[in-house]
């Protein structure tokens, strides 16, 4: 589960972000954008509640719409997590979407689940409604092997 974190969506990197997972391969299986409720963040960064960053990433997350996405495919957690570059955009690689588009640690544009147990739980919380389901087996062919 990706989101698109408040102030990209107004810098207008949606498309680029968006773009990326796509001409990777990934399978866009849910999309919104939202203005994210409190009661909503704080269970999706519940591990962090007892941070120092964290009122502002709270904060931050509800100063304008989040774009919310699921993305499926082979090891779409993990390397998603490499397309999304480290925490720190800082140390984050040319190339990544964090080492392209930022350069503070609080908004570093975008949040990727960091596992899969985490992405079924963040999933369930940003889309209750449930994912689309649909094949491709055209396009799945020219992708994988
Ligand atoms: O999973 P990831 O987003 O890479 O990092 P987390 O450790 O889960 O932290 C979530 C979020 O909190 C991070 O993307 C930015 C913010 N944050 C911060 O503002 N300052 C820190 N020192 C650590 C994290
Ligand atoms: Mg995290």
């Amino acid at each position: 589960m990706y989101s698109i974190r408040a102030g990209s969506v107004e810098r207008g990197l949606t498309g680029e972000i968006i773009k990326r997972f796509e001409q990777r391969g990934y399978k866009l299986a849910a999309i919104k954008i939202l203005k994210a409720p409190e009661t909503l963040l704080k269970a999706h960064y519940a591990d962090l509640a007892g941070k120092p960053f964290f009122p502002h990433l709270m904060a931050y997350m509800q100063s304008g719409p989040v774009v919310a996405m699921v993305w499926e495919g082979k090891e779409a957690v993990k390397t998603g997590r490499v397309m999304l570059g480290a925490t720190n955009p800082l140390a984050s690689a040319p190339g990544t979407i964090r080492g392209d588009y930022s350069i503070d640690i609080g908004h570093n544009i975008v949040h990727g689940s960091d596992s899969v147990e985490s992405a079924n739980k963040e999933i369930g919380l940003w889309f209750p409604e449930g994912v689309v389901e649909y094949t491709r087996p055209h396009v799945d062919a020219l992708i994988y092997e």
